[in-house]
């Protein structure tokens, strides 16, 4: 059935939700579902699949939020924590492991993979000018500084990166930054900290990717790494001036923390390790065994730190293996707007789950119906609406209602016998055959928009069979043939059942 023959090993990663807000829609969309459609498929066909995520509760994001509210960082992930977990069980996600950066297994985790680099000789120490806030008596790093990106103009890139045009940036590449703390225009201090020096990596990244990946890595994430790589790489700070977060394990660092994303793609593995701890199992196969297949499931606005800073992390350390494919998606808007937790403009998961708790799947098939795949897309109620009643409901539903009421009503609910096929029944059963290769093929190649119309698809066929047969009309002269018509209509709806 599957063109996946090997590996039989799977460890899925989605990436790990900031803590400073609820879930929405968008993220779901873009990552959650996605990643959990092919986790459940790979279990379906009997792979061996570690699904991990967890909640990402450092970096400065985190701390604008606590100093919004009052509060204190440990407050803020511990509330937003709970309320993100409990909603992606209710909606049914089927991570393997869901755990938080704050645990103890990740800071060792984290801790040692710097410390070990830092041992290998890995990283540049270096006292560098960077950009400091004079009122807040504070370096300014990250989301606590703003500025014009110098690649694309967009005069709201981070200190780290521009969401427009998803460059990763140093600080001081900033045009004219402004403390976000303050508002403030920062002046520079000097201060220390270690670099990773990407410019090392880049031809592993141009074998690894640029001719590795050119095929199968969706055209979205090898554009965007390839422009990166062929623009030239420069050293990375990992380390920053922050009292929030994974404090600097070696000498010198005191008083210093683990940049946010040198810190949490670890998460990754730290989940990995702590889920395999419950299982009583190996977590190390699911990292660093050749035979594994890695996928991070992600948003387009972190394909530069899946792409390019995490492999080469992977890639120094050297004992573990890289991503197969990093099938990163584009934005869903909102009618119409950006989604945005700041501008409080999202349907929160949470609150969806209020109002519509048996829904789910509407969401779930709504959200795949339209998903980011190849370009940012919009989600509109009335869409919403249109694609439960008309497709859900009367077209998937429809035919499944026909067939169960039926099926209780002519033979109490039990399967009735074939007798013998005509041209069109062994038609049909030839076409339904092929459903489960067409719909792996597409999930295969993170094409779950397709996969999930070939489902409706199916449905439709089943429709027609019944619209075409007529069973309620036969009953009257031909109660044989009703128990076959009936039997390739059920054998339609397991197939439903089955895939979807
Ligand atoms: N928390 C960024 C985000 O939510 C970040 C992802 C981490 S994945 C290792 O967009
Ligand atoms: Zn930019």
């Amino acid at each position: 059935m599957s063109d996946i023959k090997s590996p039989s090993r799977y460890t899925i990663t989605a990436a790990l939700p900031y803590t400073n807000g609820p879930i929405h829609i968008g993220h779901l969309a873009g990552v959650y579902v996605p990643a959990d459609i092919y986790a459940r498929y790979l279990r379906s066909i009997g792979k061996d699949v570690a699904f991990v995520c967890g909640s990402d509760e450092h970096g400065v994001a985190i701390s604008m939020k606590a100093k919004k509210e009052g509060v204190t960082p440990k407050d803020i992930i511990d509330k937003y924590h709970a309320i993100i977990k409990q909603s992606f069980m209710d909606f049914g996600i089927t991570f393997d492991n869901y755990s938080r950066t704050s645990a103890p297994v990740h800071h060792k985790t984290a801790s040692d993979f710097f410390t070990t680099l830092y041992k290998k000789g890995d990283f540049i120490e270096e006292t560098t000018a960077q950009l400091y806030d004079e009122e807040a008596q504070q370096f300014l790093a990250d989301r606590f500084v703003i500025g014009t990106c110098p690649k694309c103009g967009n005069e709201e890139a981070y200190g780290d990166q521009c969401e427009n045009c998803g460059s990763s940036l140093n600080a001081t590449d900033l045009i004219n930054p402004k403390s976000t703390i303050t508002g403030t225009v920062p002046t520079t201090k000097e201060t220390k900290h270690w670099f990773l020096p990407l410019d090392r990596y880049e031809d592993f990244l141009k074998d690894w990717i640029s001719k590795g990946h050119k095929d199968d890595w969706k055209p979205n994430v090898y554009g965007q790494c390839k422009s990166w790589i062929d623009g030239g790489l420069e050293p990375r700070a990992v380390t920053r001036d922050l009292d929030w977060g994974i404090p600097v394990p070696v000498e010198g660092g005191e008083g210093k923390v683990l940049y946010v994303w040198f810190d949490a793609p670890i998460g990754y593995i730290s989940s990995t390790k702590e889920w395999a701890a419950r299982e009583s199992k190996d977590w190390e196969p699911y990292w660093k065994d050749k035979d594994t297949k890695l996928v991070h499931f992600i948003g387009k606005d972190n394909i530069v730190f899946h792409c390019i800073i995490f492999p080469s992390m992977l890639k120094a350390e050297g004992s573990y293996i890289l991503p197969e494919n990093v099938p990163a998606n584009e934005f869903l808007n909102l009618e119409g707007n950006k989604l945005s937790t700041s501008k409080n403009w999202a349907v929160w998961l949470h609150e969806y789950l209020v109002d519509f708790p048996e829904m789910q799947d509407s969401l779930r098939y709504t959200l795949t119906a339209n998903a980011p795949e190849t370009k940012d897309n919009d989600f509109t109620w009335k869409d919403f609406q249109a694609r439960n009643n008309n497709e859900l409901v009367a077209i998937l539903g429809n035919f499944i209602n026909r067939v169960v009421v039926l099926t209780n009503k002519y033979y109490d609910g039990k399967i009735p016998a074939t007798g013998s096929l005509t041209n069109f029944d062994a038609e049909t059963l030839e076409q339904l055959s092929k459903y489960p290769e067409i719909i792996s093929t597409s999930i295969e190649r993170y094409r779950f928009r397709e996969a999930g119309q070939e489902l409706m698809n199916l449905a439709r066929l089943g429709n027609k069979y019944l619209a075409d047969e007529e069973p309620w009309k036969v009953i009257k002269v031909d109660e044989e043939r009703v128990k076959t018509i009936m039997n390739v209509a059920l054998q339609i709806a397991a197939g439903l059942a089955v895939l979807s």
